[in-house]
């Protein structure tokens, strides 16, 4: 006997998987176009396992995903020079390396530099097939390397410069750079007093000055989106000149978060509008990301320790500075798809 509550179509119900860049979900999922260089049989693995990164650091996974897409991007034609700092030492404890790829460490200061001469080098050897990339930390980005940075984007070398930002000096224990966010703490800010943390109003964007050189391609990305990272890796190997990323890595041991919490945090940082994620050629800015599920920034800050004050009693007044940046962001991008950019 047919029972007609058994029988009657269940309702239809439209699955959103946010999560199209992770292995789990994502790349079974979408069409092989749309799939990531990591899950093609090809991929070049130019970051092996071995290495001694922490438990969740998103650094290491960044790193792998920018410079697999470009040994793509060149056919494995690829050199890349590395600042001091987490990323150079957690690869390259002597006499091992994790790098399959011919790869220098220069100064804490200088990638930039070494990368423009590596560069150079393969222009005289007449090798235009062999592209240079320089990577680093934000400590050795916006502070200690911005000069020679400056300079690269200035005389137009033709390099991909990347900076693994995750808010502070990480790997000499946790100093504040000035990528810190307001009220962050660090070993180096205010542990107590009235306004414990990074002090509002100091700071710099190192996306949007590199905009202001004009340079041919400036794009921010997140490791909560590897699809959108690798196309703009891809992007920026296609281009002649000097080219910007800036890809946001969290940090657990920095950050006080933990380690299973990496992608949900990048995720919340870009949905919350305190990480935008835009695109420039030329000084002009041609395109961003909507925010898909926006979120107040209590959400983002609450799981880090290092905004652990913030939510204790007192800390109302800064939380609610911290969410008027993100909707100045939000309004400066036009971050979201419904009219409420006006922020
Ligand atoms: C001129 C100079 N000053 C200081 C140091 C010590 N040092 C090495 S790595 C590092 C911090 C690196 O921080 P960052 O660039 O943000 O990279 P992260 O470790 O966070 O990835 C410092 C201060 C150095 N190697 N050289
Ligand atoms: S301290 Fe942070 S950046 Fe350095 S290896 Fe650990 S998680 Fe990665």
């Amino acid at each position: 006997m047919t029972n007609s509550a058994t029988t009657a179509p269940l309702p239809t119900q439209k699955l959103r998987f946010y999560q199209k860049g992770t292995f789990t979900v994502g790349n079974r999922l979408v069409s092989e176009g749309e799939r990531s260089v990591q899950a093609s049989i090809e991929r070049s693995n130019a970051l092996t396992c071995g290495h001694r990164a922490c438990q969740g650091c998103g650094e290491a996974l960044g790193a792998r995903y920018a410079i697999d897409a470009a040994m793509r991007a060149t056919r494995n034609n690829l050199i890349a020079v590395n600042a001091t700092g987490c990323l150079e030492v957690f690869t390259t404890p002597y006499p091992e390396t994790s790098w399959q790829i011919p790869w220098l460490h220069s100064l804490f200061g200088n990638a930039a530099s070494v990368a423009a001469g590596v560069a150079a080098a393969m222009r005289v050897k007449n090798r235009p097939d062999v592209r240079v990339i320089a990577q680093g930390g934000d400590g050795g980005t916006t502070d200690i390397g911005f000069g020679c940075l400056s300079g690269m984007f200035e005389r137009n070398d033709d390099v991909l410069y990347i900076c693994y930002d995750n808010e502070a000096y990480m790997n000499t224990g946790v100093q504040r750079s000035s990528a810190t966010p307001p009220a962050a703490r660090t070993a180096t800010t205010p542990a107590l007093g009235p306004e414990p943390g990074n002090i509002f109003g100091t700071g710099k964007s190192v996306p949007k000055i590199a905009v202001a050189h004009g340079i041919p391609y400036v794009a921010t990305a997140t490791v909560a989106d590897l699809h959108d990272l690798e196309r703009k890796v891809i992007k920026a190997m296609g281009i002649h000149g000097a080219r910007y990323i800036h890809i946001h890595v969290p940090c657990p041991l920095g950050w006080g978060s933990a380690s299973h919490d990496t992608i949900r945090l990048a995720r919340l940082a870009v949905e919350s509008g305190l990480f935008p994620l835009f695109e420039a050629e030329h000084g002009v800015v041609t395109g961003n990301r909507k925010i898909r599920r926006p979120v107040p920034v209590n959400e983002y800050l609450k799981p880090q320790k290092r905004f652990a004050h913030l939510f204790t009693g007192d800390g109302v007044d800064r939380l609610k500075l911290i969410q008027a940046i993100a909707d100045r962001n939000i309004a400066e991008f036009g971050l979201l798809d419904n009219g409420e950019n006006s922020g």
